[in-house]
């Protein structure tokens, strides 16, 4: 059964001009693009959607940059996307992210790490509703 998640492009993606070659990546693992909103979060958004990391020692640093530049919004689609995403990504830091992965190839650091992904069913709901509101 197909299944929905999201999916972001980071600012320093844009930063690089590297967002065209992770979106072919995404799309050539089977990944349908089924909505798309190109924005630039203020901080305060960027606090907003990052709120469970707010007791984090990142927290603030992650917000700034996350408004530095423009950020891609997407909902994938396909089967298992949410574990299938998450895996093609690599984890957090890119240089603990395992070779062929989107981080290990493109990130330049653990907070520089060109893209997000949700982590489970209820984030995906949370994270679409909060960039898509009414459009799917
Ligand atoms: P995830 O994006 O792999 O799910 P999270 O722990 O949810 O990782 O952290 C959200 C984002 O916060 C990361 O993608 C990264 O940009 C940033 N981040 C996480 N840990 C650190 C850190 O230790 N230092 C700086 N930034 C971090
Ligand atoms: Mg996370």
């Amino acid at each position: 059964m197909k299944e929905k998640t999201f999916c972001l492009i980071k600012p320093d993606a844009f930063e690089r001009n590297i967002v065209g070659k992770i979106l072919d990546i995404i799309e050539a693992h089977g990944f349908q693009f089924v909505a798309m909103r190109f924005l630039h979060l203020s901080e305060t958004e960027a606090e907003q959607f990052y709120i469970i990391h707010k007791d984090k020692d990142f927290y603030h640093g992650l917000c700034k940059y996350m408004s530095e530049g423009p950020v891609l919004c997407m909902v994938l689609e396909k089967e298992n996307a949410i574990a299938d995403l998450r895996k093609l990504m690599g984890v957090t830091d890119p240089d603990k992210a395992e070779k062929g992965t989107i981080r290990n190839e493109f990130g330049i650091d653990i907070r520089h790490n060109s893209i997000h992904g949700s982590d489970s069913p209820e984030s995906v709901k949370r994270e679409i509703t909060f960039f898509f509101k009414g459009v799917i």
